[in-house]
């Protein structure tokens, strides 16, 4: 089994931290030449997006969430799923609020880290959309260093990489508070870095950061 990731995406990096987190024989590797928008990439994957599981099969798997449930029937042991649906639901919350309510705003600020390309109305209506979007999650979480119950979960898979990322967007824009001002979600966020596989991912993401 191979995953095509890059260090920097969240949604690859979900991935990563459940087959670190399983202790998972998968080998990954970066998309092939021509990238993910060239020709061998997106007979693997035809949204041309990272991340993207291959079986030995070929049978190949876009998207992070489909890909985290795919990991947990396929390795159920340890299981990164919680046993009762209400601790499920909400597991399945942190992977979709981040899609709809974050992820866009930090492909639109991306654009604007250059100081050349910055719009301030369009930067403060971008963050504006995150931080209701932080709201959205901070409801859900507990507050402590798992996102749901007493165990690490796929929820953690997926936020700590996009809390890692709007915690960069924040600082490169002058904006340090972003998470810490939303009660749980900041609490929560300062105990998932001292966890060694997170703080593994983390590091790896903010490895790959471009130079301004
Ligand atoms: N819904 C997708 C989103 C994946 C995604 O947005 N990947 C980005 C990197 S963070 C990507 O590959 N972008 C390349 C592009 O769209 O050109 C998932 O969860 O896997």
């Amino acid at each position: 089994m191979k995953l095509y990731s890059l260090p920097l995406s969240p949604f690859a990096a979900r991935v990563r931290l459940s087959i670190y987190r399983k202790g998972l024989n998968i080998e990954i590797v970066p998309p092939p030449e021509g990238g993910v928008k060239g020709d061998a990439y997106l007979a693997l994957n035809p949204m041309g997006q990272v991340p993207t599981l291959v079986m030995d099969s070929g049978f190949t798997i876009p998207e992070s969430a489909t890909i985290l449930e795919y990991l947990e029937d396929v390795f159920p042991s340890p299981s990164l799923l919680p046993s009762n649906a209400e601790d499920l639901a909400r597991v399945r919350l942190f992977l979709r609020l981040p899609d709809f309510h974050i992820r866009p705003s930090i492909f639109a600020l991306r654009g604007m880290r250059d100081p050349a390309n910055r719009n301030e109305e369009a930067i403060k209506t971008q963050f504006e959309a995150i931080d209701r979007g932080l709201s959205y999650i901070d409801r859900y979480v507990n507050g402590d260093v798992w996102a749901v119950g007493d165990r690490p979960s796929i929820g953690d898979c997926a936020l700590v990489p996009i809390l890692n990322i709007v915690s960069f967007i924040g600082s490169s824009f002058g904006q340090s508070d972003l998470i810490a001002k939303h009660e749980k979600l900041g609490a929560y966020w300062r105990l998932a870095q001292s966890d060694e596989i997170n703080a593994k991912v983390i590091s790896e993401q903010l490895a790959a950061i471009p130079k301004a």
